[in-house]
């Protein structure tokens, strides 16, 4: 069976890590059997979460957890969706990762107040007394890594412009559909949800949550996948 390896729920989402939260809902789409098990960031293959093991052997990234259940187990993620869609479905998943994510990672992190009532938590298995120097350390290489991949170099504001453009992009071609191409979940839902619903958070307060929230269509997004998905998670909330 497959384990997937996690960092748990939090701030009423499944998990801290929308990459996390996106693999569970690829294993739940695939109907394939799995359990999760506290990540441990020094067993990472690519020092990122998450990361998965089967039959003895561990690999990272969401991404090639897919192609991991494409490719051994015949799971078919783009059902019904032709080339074309299929190319649209993978560059709005791509989109989601590589824009939505940054900002996220951004207005939590960067941001004093954000970071206080969210990812300091991390820190808490830490010993009081180093905290105060492992804290800033990690929050310093997560702006280096802010900076390296482009967002770190932007202001509040800019971001705000690029990650509005992208919500707007994600809810009109989401329109009146249940799920990003149709009647039914695709691979990229995955994504693209488990993004969203990190910028729908409300345990944070971002001008881009508000940006999200005028979009009747991905609140409602959000909360189909979490019914469907988290079930236990739509009840609490
Ligand atoms: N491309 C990776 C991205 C995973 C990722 O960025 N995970 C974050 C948590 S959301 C992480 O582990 N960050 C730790 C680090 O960058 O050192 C995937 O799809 O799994």
């Amino acid at each position: 069976m497959i384990t997937l390896y996690v960092s748990g729920p939090r701030f009423g989402l499944p998990d801290s890590s929308p990459f996390v939260s996106k693999a569970e809902v690829l294993l739940k789409l695939s109907g394939m059997p799995y359990r999760t098990a506290p990540a441990d960031f020094g067993k990472a293959p690519k020092r990122k979460i998450p990361y998965f093991e089967d039959d003895g052997h561990r690999f990272g990234d969401s991404t090639f957890l897919r192609f991991h259940l494409e490719d051994k187990y015949g799971v078919d993620f783009d059902r019904g969706l032709s080339p074309a869609e299929k190319g649209i479905a993978w560059a709005f998943e791509k989109l989601a990762e590589d824009q939505l994510y940054w900002a996220l990672v951004h207005a939590r992190w960067m941001d004093k107040a954000n970071f206080d009532k969210g990812p300091r938590a991390f820190f808490d298995a830490v010993p009081a007394p180093l905290r105060p120097i492992v804290v800033p350390l990690i929050r310093r290489s997560v702006a280096k890594s802010l900076y390296a991949q482009g967002f770190g170099r932007h202001s509040k504001e800019e971001i705000q412009r690029l990650a509005t453009r992208t919500l707007d992009a994600i809810a009109a071609t989401l329109g009146g559909k249940p799920w990003l191409m149709g009647a039914a979940p695709c691979g990229a839902d995955a994504s693209v949800w488990a993004m969203l619903a990190g910028m729908l958070c409300p345990h944070f307060d971002t001008p881009i949550r508000t940006a999200a929230e005028q979009h009747g269509n991905l609140v409602a997004y959000r909360d189909r996948g979490l019914a469907l998905w988290f079930p236990e998670l739509a009840t609490a909330a």
